[in-house]
């Protein structure tokens, strides 16, 4: 099997050259699925996955605006349209310097799996632009995201392709990227998700990437006859998804002790709640990109240049970016007798966490399942723009953690090993994999 593995990246190694990322995605899926497809024939003889690692359409652009001090600027813009056999292409937009093609193939990749583990019908795409957000003022944020759209609007569509926020891409600017796309097209319709609430946006959107990814390790801890009351967690990152997972982690009893930023991280030992969690939409609003100013408002330790993962605690979730916990820090964690490590970014962990895990008994669960809860509202979004209706936050949150749960037993079907442990990470792969693969047998070869 190795060497079957080995053939397959050898080629998509030698097709996308340096695209590190991408490559380290694809491998950590087809060491999964490789096995898998040999055992079922009819997805061998299509080629599935050597046509699932091929986006669809890449379309890649010129974005020139000019900046407050009348400076013209040209960034680069793109949309990776990788599969959309069950659904149009959904995935976020991110505006970050460490944008490149190798960064939005990975994660548009991701986004076929995740969005297809949903039970949504969703394709996957996923775009963006190495604009830097930092420093900003809101005009020239406004002025980038106009001219974006200028570009992307021809691309995307309702039934099409529709876009999210994701790093460096929030409310504030998908609703400047809507309003461009509106203006263009002299249209309303869902062709964004994560929009305002006044404005067809759907309740708990903001929420859902952290709730959705506290409810998965609520599963993954019952399998262990666990409870979350009384865990210590940690947490990287002081965006979206941080805010939403502090949030729901403190209404389930859970102790949350570490955020971080590229500054850094804070310790803080009484716990991040009620106010001080509030507090990070103040330090994402200010587009300074640190958090060491929590460690003054509120009297904890600021660790300059560090990563939370030295921390013990019982439960760690990254979510700030791919790559962001180490092998060496994972050891590090275990050693401290961690239970669990949830990938609440995408590719959170480097490609020798997960197995690690495996091996010391620690569950570990990837991107691809945890932070599924972000897409799901965003395709009950989507559903609701189309009935023109809203749902109550109740009702959201309760097919959320429908979704969620649904996420975790397929999980836990594909992924159950003969001695009971369970592989989240091949459970989501395959569990992604066979309806997307279905779908592309049944539309025969296109
Ligand atoms: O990584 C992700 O799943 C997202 N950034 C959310 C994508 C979406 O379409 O809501």
């Amino acid at each position: 099997m190795e060497a079957k593995v080995k053939e397959f990246m050898d080629k998509v190694i030698a097709k996308n050259l340096g695209e590190d990322e991408f490559i380290q995605a694809v491998q950590e899926v087809v060491e999964k699925l490789i096995p898998f497809v040999e055992e079922n024939p009819k997805y061998k003889s299509a080629k599935i996955l050597e046509k699932m690692v091929e986006p669809e359409r890449t379309i890649m652009f010129r974005v020139p605006w000019v900046d407050d001090k009348g400076e013209v600027q040209i960034n680069r813009g793109y949309r990776v349209e990788f599969n959309s056999a069950i659904g149009p292409y959904k995935g976020g937009l991110r505006f970050h310097p460490s944008v490149t093609l190798s960064a939005l193939k990975f994660l548009g990749f991701e986004q076929v799996l995740k969005n297809s583990l949903t039970t949504l019908p969703m394709g996957g795409g996923k775009g963006g632009s190495d604009f830097n957000p930092k420093g900003k003022s809101e005009n020239e944020i406004m002025r980038f995201c106009q001219s974006f759209m200028t570009e992307l609007s021809r691309h995307i569509g309702p039934n099409t392709d529709v876009p999210a926020g994701d790093i460096g891409v929030g409310g504030r600017e998908i609703g400047f990227l809507f309003g461009q796309y509106k203006r263009l097209r002299n249209e309303f319709t869902g062709v964004l998700t994560g929009k305002g609430m006044e404005w067809g946006g759907s309740k708990l959107r903001p929420e859902a990437t952290g709730f959705g990814a506290v409810y998965f390790v609520v599963e993954m801890l019952k399998t262990k006859g666990m409870d979350i009351k009384g865990k210590t967690v940690a947490l990287s990152g002081f965006g979206n998804v941080t805010w939403g997972a502090a949030l729901k982690l403190e209404e389930l009893g859970a102790k949350v002790i570490t955020i971080s930023g590229p500054d850094g991280y804070i310790y803080d030992a009484e716990g991040i709640t009620g106010e001080k969690i509030e507090y990070l939409l103040e330090l994402r609003a200010s587009n300074n990109d640190v958090v060491e100013p929590y460690a003054e408002e509120f009297d904890a330790k600021f660790f300059p240049g560090k990563r939370p993962w030295e921390q013990k605690v019982d439960i760690a979730i990254p979510c700030a970016i791919q790559n962001e916990l180490n092998g060496a820090e994972a050891k590090v964690l275990i050693a401290n007798g961690v239970q669990v490590i949830a990938e609440a970014s995408n590719m959170g962990t480097t490609a020798d966490v997960a197995p690690m895990c495996f091996e010391a008994n620690v569950m570990f669960g990837p991107g691809k399942a945890v932070n599924a809860g972000g897409v799901a509202v965003s395709g009950l979004e989507m559903s609701q723009n189309s009935m023109r209706f809203n749902w109550t936050a109740e009702e959201v949150d309760e097919k959320l953690k429908r979704i969620m749960t649904d996420i975790h037993n397929t999980c836990v079907k594909f992924g159950t090993e003969p001695d009971g442990r369970i592989d989240f990470v091949k459970g989501a792969n395959i569990g992604g994999f066979v309806k997307v693969a279905d779908a592309m047998l049944a539309q025969g070869h296109v």
